[in-house]
């Protein structure tokens, strides 16, 4: 169905509002020195929420950027689990576990959007079905990579949803210092694809923007570039200080649309959600970050584990450093 049902709706909210209560968490542990640095969600969430919902977990396959992964949560636990070891520096954190079709977060802007171009394009040349729907933002959208990628998506038709974020911001540059282009999604048409615009603050049309998206890839048809409005809420990243370059009034008016507290009021009217089923859920994620959180400073870190995930199997350099960092460690190869 083009548009989601009650349940869907209300299980939308539930994710956008664990999202947000697990980014708050995150940011406390961070500046308490127990993690390392978190690129909050604020802002974002109906965005990647509404987005997710509309895909088939089974199939569909999502490339995040790095401000995503609480967003996933309807991927599984593995995701937020992952995620946890990934911000603690642990090997484990780079691969998340079969059969969960997500990738881990990608820091370096825009390379992710030729690898989500290859999957999908592989998986159509092994007629499996589904579609690859990558995340990137307005800064990323200057990387050559969205280039190179975007036309060779269009001249294969491959089955992947070109998802740009656009929050106004890539840490202190505003969109108008980004690009000279009407919008992000105007870019499609060098690529030969359709560009769509969706307000990111409404998970309902977000919802609906990438069930066409996937119903046109799925049918053949090849890509789409969908570029979803938001405003970054918060700070670029926890090392940022958005106070010295947002201005205050810019900021105040996105506020206003919050597409949390947005959200809530809309499913609140509709009969759908109440105070207590916010306060079960707000409860919920806190024990759940918690409990990744504890579950990641407990798993053991050997020095054999650093090349993990690099290759299916390790080259023989791989090989050779191993033996190397056992030897230099005293620890038995545990390989
Ligand atoms: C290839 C590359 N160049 C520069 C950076 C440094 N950098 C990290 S985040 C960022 C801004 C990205 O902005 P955007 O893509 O809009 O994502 P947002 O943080 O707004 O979600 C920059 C320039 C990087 N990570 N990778
Ligand atoms: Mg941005």
């Amino acid at each position: 169905m083009a548009k989601p049902n009650d349940k869907q709706l209300q299980m939308i909210l539930e994710d956008m509002v664990i999202a947000r209560t697990q980014a708050s968490r995150l940011w406390n542990l961070q500046r308490q020195g127990q993690v390392g640095t978190i690129a909050p969600i604020d802002g974002h969430e109906a965005a990647v929420v509404g987005a997710v919902h509309a895909l088939e977990t089974e199939s569909d396959w999502v490339l995040p950027q790095y401000r995503e992964p609480l967003g996933l949560r309807r991927y599984g636990p593995e995701v937020l689990d992952t995620f946890m070891l990934y911000n603690l520096g642990h090997p484990a954190g780079g691969h998340i576990p079969d059969p969960v079709k997500v990738a881990p977060s990608q820091i370096s802007l825009g390379a992710s959007i030729p690898h989500a171009v290859g999957l999908a394009w592989g998986m159509s040349l092994k007629d499996e079905p589904g579609v690859v729907l990558v995340f990137f933002g307005d800064g990323a959208s200057s990387e050559g990579d969205f280039y190179e990628a975007g036309n060779l998506a269009g001249v294969l038709k491959a089955p992947v949803i070109l998802f740009c974020v656009n929050n106004q911001w890539a840490i202190s540059t505003p969109t108008h210092l980004q690009t000279a282009a009407d919008s992000f999604a105007s870019k499609a048409e060098a690529f030969g694809i359709p560009g769509v615009t969706v307000d990111g603050n409404d998970p309902i049309a977000v919802y609906e923007a990438v069930f066409n998206a996937r119903k046109r890839a799925t049918s053949g048809k090849g890509p789409t570039l969908i570029e979803a409005n938001v405003y970054r809420l918060g700070a670029h990243t926890t090392a940022d200080d958005p106070t010295r370059y947002v201005p205050s009034d810019e900021l105040s008016a996105a506020q206003k649309k919050d597409p949390v507290h947005t959200f809530i009021k809309d499913l609140t009217a509709r009969g759908l959600w109440s105070d207590t089923k916010q306060d079960e859920i707000e409860t919920a994620a806190l024990e759940r970050i918690d409990e990744a959180f504890e579950k990641a400073k407990n798993t053991p870190l050997s020095a054999n584990s650093l090349m993990d995930h690099c290759f299916v199997s390790d080259t023989p350099r791989q090989l050779r450093q191993r033996s190397f960092l056992m030897d230099s460690t005293g620890k038995s190869n545990e390989h």
